[in-house]
Parts: structure tokens; C-alpha cells; sequence
């Protein structure tokens, strides 16, 4: 007799729910914070930009960890695993002078996306970048004396392995061990001397290795109108940064638009005593717009840099209406209309028969027209499909371009990939890879109906 497995779409939510209860805790800014973005998104007439929002909008949110190791990056594929979400994308973020580099473990198929799109920006430390030799020992030392999992997870995760997933009450145990690892914990088993030290070397390399785990550093929920949640947070007694980052406002959301809150302030007792505080948590809210095809990236890629040589957004905002004003202006040389970004191949769009398409279908059987043609006769319509990753830093552009030789800076990037890669112990998907075949897949459905006779039964 077999035991009836828990769904890895299930798992998730119920992960994310337990992570999302556990930062309400441990920062309650982020709580106030979900209360707006809550009422915004009920008040908000707009629809969302894709049809089946609604239902996946309440559950939506990412959160960002940090890691020390290969071998905590390589578990921590395992488990993510055991959740539906993948590795997708790298991200080399030493170009932006942060000496790590990252994926992001989301959902890749429709279906699991639809069900719940929880994703964890998640990034492993370059300890070979930390120049000072003996710092650099130090750090390697403290992260091979922790063991940032529970016995019990690992236990599990190995059981899922071999099960194919996990009873309703191993999962519940999963889970709730895994939530375990990304706590936060008062007590740093460093002293305080050497966090001073790490934290000199880069403010990213202690938060990552004087702790005991990898905790959140926040989850960020989605929201249906970014500006609405902006201007409110001030009133609720939360900071916003003086910028949206991304793209500006449009009729027709493009990519990914992210504000944060200042980091709060942690009490920490380090090994030999000293009380202290730690800066590294903080909340984010973003809106999220179509994914955009390769082409349409270049353009993004193009007008942000355009933007960012006249303009770079002051932190305290000085500037902050300038910038937005020429963000605007640079903007407006991207077509702001899902009809022209479908023609021109800037965006992914998923095809569906509409209800005069599914009678026109079982009607005729015609191979020769095509999708255009579907879509002008009203009986295939196109949906804009959501980008469900992150925006690699800006900075990668500047890099490239100093370094004056497009040869050796594609070649630091592939072998970064590779050693990143062999960490993990698995490939990164290609995100445009998966937009393109979720595209692909619609269109064919869609052309298919008017091609194939009816089954006979
Ligand atoms: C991750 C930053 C990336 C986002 O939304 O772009 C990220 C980190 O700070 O660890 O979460
Ligand atoms: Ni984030």
C-alpha cells in the first residue's frame, strides 16, 4: 500500500506561509508593511496583468538568503527541491562590487507558477575575494564549524529523495525544520572584535559569516501599484528608499519595479560577551510586469544606461524628481502598448482559444492560418507573461565596458558560472529558455486546434 504524498505546490505554500509568519515576528515592520500592500491590492480597480493573478497575488512574495559554503548551497538545492523550485538564473553580482553570486530557486512550470510562485533570491560568498589572507581563514573557519540544517530536515529531505515526496505529517515536519535554518539568532559565535573585522572587509561578508545561519533578509510581497504602497508607507511609520528601482510607471508593466525600508536594528551578544548591534534586515515591495524576450532586454538594458549617465538617484532623494523625470522621458522610446511589444518580439505572451476561437475550431479545420490571424479574428487572445525573476545589477553594463575587452569579461563570467554551478551540483536554467517554451507551448496548443480532427471516440 502507498501513502498518499503531499504536492511539492503544497509544500511550498506551506513554507512560504511559515517563513512569512516567522519575519512578521522577528520584523514587525514587514507585517505593517503586508497590511498595505493588502488593502492596495484589494482597492487596486486595475486588473492585474495577467488573468490568473488574483488567486496566486495573495500568496506572492521572495525572500533572499545568503550563504557561506558549496556544500550549504548544494543542500539547500536539495531541499528547495523537495519544494518545486529549481535554480534559474546567475547572477554576478562582484560586478556591482558585492563579492557574491546568486540564483533564484523559483517554480518553473505553469502550472506550479499558477499554484504559487514563491521564489528565494539566494546568493553563496566569494571568500576568495576578501583580500586579507588571514580574515579570509578566519571566515573559512566559522563557516566549516556550522551546520546551518537540522538533523531532522536532512533527515527528511533524504527520506523525500528516496519517497518521491513526504507524508502529511513528515511534511509538516519538513517544513517546519527547514523554516528552522533562516531564524534569526541573537547569539553570533564570533567575537566581537573579529565582527568589527569582517565587517570592515564588507558589510555583506559578516552578516554572512558571524552568524549561525543564513537568516531571511526579507520577503517581499507583490503588489498591483507600487506607488499607491510607496507614498503610504511613510504614514505607517515605515522609510521608504527616495526611488522606485526598474523601469518607470506604464500602462503596460514591464519587468520588475522594487522599493525598499531601511535595514532594522538587531540586538547581537557575540562569543566573548560583548552586546552590539547588527544592520541587515530590512522589507521590500515590488510590482511585477511582462517578461521580456532578449530584444526587449537589450532596449531595457539600452534606456536604463542612457538614463543612468545623466542621472544616478541620489540615496537622500535630492534628486530623486529629476531622475524620475528623465527616467520617464527615456522610457517613452518603449512602446507602452501589449500589441506593439507582442509585434515588434519585445515581450512573451501566452496564447489561449477564446470562446468564439474553441467554436471556430471545432468547426473548420484550416492548418494554414496563422496566429496573427487567430488573434484578429478575436479568437485566440495573448496575455502577457509575468517575470518571475530578479534584475541583475545595472553595474554589469559599466563593467563590461571598462574593462575594454568583451573577450576576457565573457570569459570571468563563465567560469564564475562554472564554479557556481559545481557548487550547487547542477545546472542554472536559462530564464529566457523557459519564457520562450511557455510560449511556444500556448501558441502550439492553440495552432493545433485548428489543425487536428476532432478524436473520434
Ligand atoms: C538579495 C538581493 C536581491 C532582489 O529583490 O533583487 C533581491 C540580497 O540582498 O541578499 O532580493
Ligand atoms: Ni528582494
Amino acid at each position: 500500500m502507498s501513502v498518499a504524498l503531499i504536492s511539492r505546490d503544497a509544500l511550498r505554500t506551506r513554507f512560504s506561509s511559515l517563513m512569512s509568519d516567522m519575519y512578521r515576528r522577528e520584523v514587525p515592520a514587514y507585517g505593517t508593511l503586508l497590511d498595505i500592500v493588502d488593502s492596495v491590492n484589494t482597492q487596486a480597480g486595475a486588473a492585474p496583468v495577467e488573468s490568473s493573478a488574483a488567486g496566486r497575488l495573495q500568496l506572492e512574495r521572495h525572500g533572499a538568503i545568503r550563504l557561506g559554503t558549496a556544500d550549504e548551497l548544494n543542500m539547500m538545492r536539495r531541499m528547495f527541491a523537495q519544494l518545486g523550485m529549481e535554480p534559474v538564473g546567475y547572477y554576478d553580482l562582484t560586478v556591482a562590487g558585492i563579492p557574491v553570486h546568486s540564483t533564484a530557486f523559483r517554480p518553473v512550470s505553469p502550472d506550479a507558477l499558477a499554484a504559487n510562485p514563491f521564489r528565494v533570491f539566494t546568493s553563496l560568498l566569494r571568500l576568495d575575494l576578501i583580500p586579507s589572507q588571514t580574515l579570509r581563514e578566519t571566515a573559512r573557519e566559522l563557516l566549516a564549524a556550522r551546520s546551518i540544517f537540522t538533523a531532522a530536515a536532512m533527515d527528511l529531505c533524504e527520506r523525500a529523495e528516496a519517497q518521491g515526496g513526504l507524508d502529511a505529517e513528515d511534511a509538516e515536519r519538513f517544513v517546519t525544520e527547514l523554516t528552522q535554518t533562516f531564524q534569526w539568532h541573537a547569539d553570533a559565535p564570533v567575537t566581537a572584535r573579529v565582527y568589527e573585522a569582517l565587517l570592515t572587509s564588507h558589510r555583506l561578508i559578516a552578516d554572512i559569516v558571524s552568524f549561525k545561519g543564513p537568516h531571511i533578509n526579507h520577503l517581499t510581497p507583490r503588489t498591483l501599484d507600487i506607488e499607491i504602497v510607496q507614498a503610504r508607507m511613510p504614514q505607517a511609520g515605515i522609510e521608504p528608499k527616495a526611488v522606485i528601482e526598474g523601469p518607470p510607471a506604464r500602462q503596460c508593466p514591464i519587468l520588475l519595479r522594487q522599493t525598499s525600508f531601511k535595514a532594522i536594528v538587531e540586538p547581537v551578544r557575540f562569543a566573548d560577551g560583548v552586546e552590539g548591534e547588527h544592520l541587515a534586515r530590512f522589507g521590500e515591495i515590488e510590482q511585477r510586469g511582462v517578461a521580456l524576450t532578449p530584444k526587449g532586454r537589450a532596449l531595457y538594458d539600452r534606456l536604463l544606461d542612457t538614463v543612468r549617465e545623466v542621472i544616478t538617484p541620489a540615496p537622500d532623494g535630492s534628486n530623486a524628481v529629476q531622475y524620475r523625470a528623465h527616467l520617464d522621458e527615456v522610457f517613452s522610446a518603449f512602446p507602452d502598448d501589449w500589441t506593439a511589444m507582442r509585434e515588434q518580439g519585445l515581450a512573451y505572451f501566452s496564447f489561449a482559444l477564446s470562446e468564439a476561437g474553441k467554436a471556430a475550431a471545432a468547426a473548420r479545420h484550416d492548418p494554414d492560418l496563422t496566429l496573427d490571424t487567430l488573434i484578429e479574428r478575436g479568437w485566440v487572445t495573448a496575455s502577457p507573461i509575468i517575470y518571475e525573476d530578479f534584475l541583475p545589477v545595472s553595474a554589469a553594463g559599466i563593467f563590461t565596458s571598462n574593462l575594454g575587452d568583451g573577450d576576457s569579461a565573457a570569459q570571468i563570467t563563465r567560469s564564475n558560472q562554472v564554479e557556481f554551478e559545481t557548487a550547487l551540483g547542477a545546472k542554472v536554467a536559462d530564464p529566457f529558455a523557459l519564457y520562450a517554451a511557455m510560449e511556444a507551448e500556448s501558441r502550439n496548443t492553440c495552432l493545433n486546434a485548428f489543425k487536428t480532427e476532432i478524436p473520434a471516440e
